[in-house]
């Protein structure tokens, strides 16, 4: 029986972190949290609940941003110019979510960063960066993107946030406070109240959770760079058997997705949607974004049956850097991964919408294709044989009371 996957877990999830996640901190033990408009423990929400924890008016946010400690400055970033984007792919190459072994690292192409971060309605003053006075270094950086977000019955404008990241050598000097508060003036300004965001670390207080599966695409790579592990009684040619793939399509029909699909797919995605308690809400705009192929960036195919496009699915790539401790180990320097983004099966099963995209990924020489076991996802995963990773995926929703939801309920798939 193979091992679960060493599994390199999505916002820095690990075993020791799930262990602590497990046993939360009382919101007293958080000095920063507790201050904050967030659910403050487990307490059961209901749905007649559902809104705002508070409620504030522009009046009350300052026009003045939060004073930095001495040295440290607020960036504007231009993320349009090539300088800017060099800049901000290089804090987070070096500095964002790692293992605990700090072998892989989350490798954001500067192209996959321009698309999550310019999506309809971006806001360059939501792209927060901080440097160091003395030589102009980049070290710190949160973002906000726009986002129509639907909590149950509840449909509100709100932002999504991510890519917090602070230069390791600022740690735990309370600088990703300020970043947080930061953004927080700069989105109310904008009369916008409410955030999602997720984290591997457990803050007060997720509304859903999920784990993280992944399938092997190129198992002896995957093997070679300890990301999963053989069994010992399995010879490499079996193992490599195991997770075999047609060369091509098993199911007609499936072609990229082009902007004249743009139409179809809202309605199927609507629909799709419509089962989840917690997701985001699209226009034409917004899903031609996020959807349509981008090289390197996002992979969307629809499939078209007699003139009518029935099902589509989507991942997105986010490679990791391999730095083995012993750099004789093995000569791989890049994981290719990518995540299984929205997928909307009607006339096949989810599984085999599943397996197209496995069959996808694997042509364009990814090594391992990631889902979270939220929305239909959980029950594709043993068929089409993944293996459950050993972190969980938290959900948050900031200044929002909602019901706790199970993770097939989550609709949300953030970057
Ligand atoms: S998740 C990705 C987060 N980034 C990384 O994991 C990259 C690697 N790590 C780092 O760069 C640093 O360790 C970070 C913390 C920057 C994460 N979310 O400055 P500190 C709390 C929220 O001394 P540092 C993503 O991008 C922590 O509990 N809070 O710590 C979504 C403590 O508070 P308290 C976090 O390690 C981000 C305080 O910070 C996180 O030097 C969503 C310690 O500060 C975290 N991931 O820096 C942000 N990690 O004492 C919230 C630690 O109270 C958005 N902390 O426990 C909220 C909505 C805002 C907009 C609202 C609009 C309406």
């Amino acid at each position: 029986m193979a091992k679960a996957l060493n599994a390199f877990l999505k916002k820095s999830a690990s075993s020791a972190l799930e262990k602590s996640s497990k046993k939360e901190k009382p919101i007293s033990a958080h000095k920063f949290w507790k201050t904050q408009p967030v659910l403050k423990d487990d307490t059961p929400i209901s749905l007649e609940d559902l809104g705002p924890i508070e409620t504030k008016t522009l009046k009350e946010i300052s026009t003045t941003p939060y004073k930095l400690p001495k040295g440290l400055v607020w960036a504007p970033m231009e993320l349009a110019k090539p300088s800017s984007m060099n800049e901000l792919y290089d804090l987070l190459t070096k500095n964002y979510v790692e293992d605990d072994d700090c072998v892989f690292r989350f490798d954001y192409s500067r192209q996959f960063l321009h698309w999550a971060l310019h999506p309809p309605g971006f806001k360059t003053e939501w792209h927060i960066g901080v440097r160091a006075q003395s030589n102009n270094e980049l070290v710190g950086f949160i973002s906000a993107v726009p986002s129509t977000l639907r909590s149950y019955t509840a449909t509100f404008p709100g932002v999504e946030i991510n890519f917090l990241c602070v230069n390791k050598r600022l740690r735990n000097k309370r600088l990703a406070p300020l970043l947080i508060q930061e953004v927080t003036r700069r989105v109310n300004l904008h009369d916008i109240w409410q955030a999602a965001y997720t984290s591997g670390n457990r803050l007060p207080t997720p509304v859903g959770a999920c784990r993280y599966f992944h399938r092997s695409l190129n198992p002896k790579k995957l093997s070679e760079i300890q990301f999963s592990y053989k069994p010992a009684s399995m010879s490499m040619a079996a193992y490599t058997r195991k997770y075999k793939l047609p060369a091509d399509f098993t199911v007609e029909g499936f072609r990229p997705m082009t902007a004249a699909d743009v139409p179809r797919a809202l309605e199927l995605f609507n629909a799709h949607q419509a089962a989840t308690s917690f997701t985001q809400v699209f226009n034409e705009e917004e899903l031609a974004h996020w959807l349509l192929p981008r090289k390197d960036v996002v992979t969307s195919y629809v499939r078209e049956v007699e003139g009518t496009v029935t099902d589509f699915f989507s991942y997105y790539y986010l490679p990791s850097s391999v730095t083995p401790r012993d750099l004789n180990q093995h000569p791989h320097r890049l994981l290719r991964a990518v995540y299984s983004f929205y997928n909307v099966a009607t006339s096949i099963s989810m599984e085999s919408l599943i397996e197209q995209a496995l069959i996808s990924a694997k042509k364009y020489s990814h090594d391992v294709y990631n889902a979270l076991e939220l929305m239909d996802n959980g029950p594709v995963f043993q068929p089409l044989n993944f293996a459950a990773g050993d972190g969980v995926l938290n959900y948050y929703i900031y200044n929002w009371k909602s019901p706790t939801m199970k993770a097939s309920d989550v609709g949300l798939v953030l970057l």
